[in-house]
């Protein structure tokens, strides 16, 4: 039971919760998991022993920096580095030290959805590498693609990492990853993470952690509801579902309601009533294999110049070009 009398705009951020919530089966966006106490729980998350991801990508970068800042100067030593989805920078960090400490002529401009990310991000870099010139960019990939698409008379090498684009379905991702394409010259790269298929068990462990910190993560989206939109969620009342298809190499998390409940968020004028294990769907990790990958790019139009992976090919980065 619903009802919506506001006549007022509504931001994404509301519609995109008063449309999940009054769906069947319910579902939110997990891109909203990263407010200040989301990304620190991401940034707990990253180190956790289960969450084999963070690991692996750094060991590749750290192992063939100088292979991967060879193939990121090909043909030009200046370029304009831009990374979607930047976070904490701690992986990319490897790259940028090495590409300052060779004297590479290159710029970073660092995008994330949330302006806190960036903050510390940008005063880390002051400090660990000063010589390094940074612009940094708030906002969603797809509205700063509009920005990358307007600097075309430089070099652009383009990171995705952190297996980032498994938060979307296959369809957002060749969305995506052409209108990345279609911002691209014959010569820039897109430099990208995609976490591979392995034992169900492993990924499993790393979306479900012992100490419950992937269960914060996940519930911190009914935190942000209950504080920026009045809401009444008992986080309590939800238990952490996480669940990997080894077939689709899907994994998704939910939130399942414990037990019968009502749930009111004032800012939204809206009162929900969950019925006992009924499920709100969070998020999905999408894990890939080389089919999919060149599946992918074949449908964006992209062409993989080069691949590095983890002794275990536990995780790779591909490097595409048009
Ligand atoms: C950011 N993203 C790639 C992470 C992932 O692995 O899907 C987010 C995450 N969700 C739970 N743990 C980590």
């Amino acid at each position: 039971m619903h009802k919506n009398t506001r006549t007022i705009t509504m931001s994404q951020f509301e519609e995109e919760v008063y449309a999940g919530l009054t769906a069947n089966p319910k579902y939110l966006s997990s891109k909203y998991f990263y407010d200040a106490k989301g990304d620190k729980i991401f940034q707990d998350i990253m180190t956790m022993p289960e969450y084999y991801l963070t690991d692996c990508e750094y060991n590749i970068l750290e192992h063939h920096k100088e292979d991967i800042s060879a193939l990121f100067s090909e043909g030009s030593n200046s370029f304009n580095l831009i990374e979607l989805g930047a976070g904490d920078g701690k992986k990319t960090k490897i790259l940028l030290k090495y590409l300052a400490e060779h004297k590479l002529d290159f710029k970073y401009l660092p995008i994330d959805i949330s302006q806190n990310a960036l903050d510390q991000l940008e005063k880390s870099l002051q400090n660990e590498i000063p010589s390094l010139k940074t612009e940094p960019l708030q906002g969603t990939y797809l509205e700063t693609l509009e920005t990358i698409n307007s600097i075309r008379d430089i070099k652009k090498v383009i990171l995705f990492l952190g297996s980032n684009v498994g938060n979307l379905l296959h369809p957002q991702a060749v969305t995506f990853l052409k209108q990345v394409q279609a911002s691209m010259k014959a010569d820039d790269i897109f430099f990208v993470g995609f976490d591979q298929k392995k034992n169900p068990q492993t990924i499993l462990d790393a979306y479900n952690d012992e100490a419950g910190i992937t269960e914060a993560f996940n519930k911190n989206i009914l935190v942000r509801i209950n504080t920026e939109l009045k809401g009444d969620f008992v986080t309590d009342n939800f238990l952490h579902w996480e669940t990997y298809d080894p077939e689709t190499g899907t994994a998704k998390s939910f939130l399942v309601s414990k037990k019968e409940q009502t749930v009111t968020i004032k800012e939204l004028d809206l009162t929900i009533t969950l019925k006992p294990w009924e499920t709100i769907h969070t998020e999905i990790s999408q894990k890939y294999d080389d089919e999919v990958v060149s599946w992918l790019a074949k449908e964006a139009g992209l062409k993989i110049v080069a691949q590095f992976s983890d002794e275990n090919k536990y995780y790779k980065n591909y490097a595409f070009k048009k």
